[in-house]
């Protein structure tokens, strides 16, 4: 009697420390798993990863540890190709943006159509809702195991030349985009002269003069402190936001007891929203602290009114109405419908 309750006593402690029968296949963990991301600390999508890893880190006391590889290292910065090496496992985990998955998986190009998301209420209503559960069923078919959402941000255009407030003001202009094929319509579309690029490129690009100017989320602009190499117009037009998404690649998952994935699982939702606060820091309170911050290093920073915006809207809808064919006319007014019902 006595040795059968040992036994059963055993038999508890080892199931609540996740040990199980499946234990024995499951013990071949990596001494170290490889984290992909575009952008390192200290800018928000990279703490995204870093608090994921410090999180997963003390919560499995040590058992997964992760490396961090920003500047997609391990593709030698070729960031359009990082799902598919996730994929491949040649990366175990990844803290991704959708523009640089949309070419793999193309329901991502959602978040990249021009104006879908007027506010920061829009992108929570996708993300944190059915049309989220739908892309995280998508990108678990397409192979990869989707965990949580994070955010790179609204995508602002700045550039060496001059104040942005019309299409007529892009007419021209050479503007680094990413490569992937609905931003070089959008830019197209406003009359401007996109080149695709990677990050990578990007920056010596900017250094040099051979672009005019490049999009993305306004902490960038900080972080590099882009001024110092002619970038002295910043025109905020929200067009344009990318949601990053917490993944692991499916064979590590799998190799890992069901009390580690949960672990994993919960660190990226807990690193998600803090990553979240950090990436709308300076520009949800009324005053927009960073823009503030951003006019005082001696840079043009251009508000549009709703009638300037307006115009930017009308000459991207065609690029609008030919992706969303492409997204798949379902999810997109799906994406709509969610947006008109936000609370705001
Ligand atoms: O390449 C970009 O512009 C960046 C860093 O924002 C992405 O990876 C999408």
């Amino acid at each position: 009697m006595k040795f059968r309750r040992t036994l059963l006593g055993l038999a508890l402690a080892a199931t609540a420390l996740g040990f199980t029968t499946g234990a024995v296949a499951q013990a071949a963990y990596k001494s170290e798993y490889k984290m992909s991301l575009v952008l390192g600390p200290p800018t928000p999508w990279g703490m995204a990863g870093k608090i994921w890893a410090d999180l997963v880190k003390e919560r499995t006391q040590g058992r997964i540890n992760i490396k961090l590889y920003p500047g997609v290292s391990l593709i030698q910065g070729d960031q359009t190709r990082e799902f598919s090496a996730l994929r491949q496992g040649v990366i175990d985990m990844a803290v991704g943006s959708t523009i640089n998955w949309s070419p793999q998986v193309k329901e991502l190009n959602l978040f990249s159509m021009p104006f879908l998301m007027p506010d920061y209420a829009a992108i929570d209503a996708l993300t944190q809702g059915e049309v989220g559960k739908d892309i995280f069923a998508r990108l678990d078919k397409a192979g990869v195991v989707p965990l949580a959402w994070g955010e790179n941000g609204y995508r602002e255009v700045t550039n060496s030349k001059r104040a942005i407030k019309s299409p007529e003001d892009l007419k021209g202009m050479k503007l680094r985009v990413v490569g992937s094929p609905i931003f070089s319509d959008m830019f197209s579309a406003m009359g401007a002269n996109p080149t695709q690029m990677s990050w990578a490129d990007a920056q010596p690009a900017l250094a040099s003069g051979a672009v005019d100017g490049q999009e993305n989320p306004l902490f960038l602009f900080t972080v590099l402190k882009m001024h110092t190499v002619g970038q002295k117009f910043v025109t905020t037009w929200g067009y344009v936001a990318d949601p990053l998404i917490f993944v692991v690649n499916k064979e590590i998952w799998a190799s890992w007891t069901p009390a580690d994935q949960a672990i994993v699982r919960q660190a990226a939702i807990d690193a998600g929203k803090q990553e979240i606060a950090l990436a709308r820091k300076g520009l949800t309170e009324a005053d927009k602290p960073l823009l503030k911050e951003i006019a005082g290093m001696g840079v043009t920073v251009t508000q549009l009114t709703p009638a300037e915006r307006e115009a930017f809207v009308k000459v991207t809808r065609p690029v609008y109405a030919k992706w969303k064919g492409t997204v798949g006319n379902d999810l997109v007014t799906k994406a709509e419908k969610a947006i008109a019902a936000r609370p705001k």
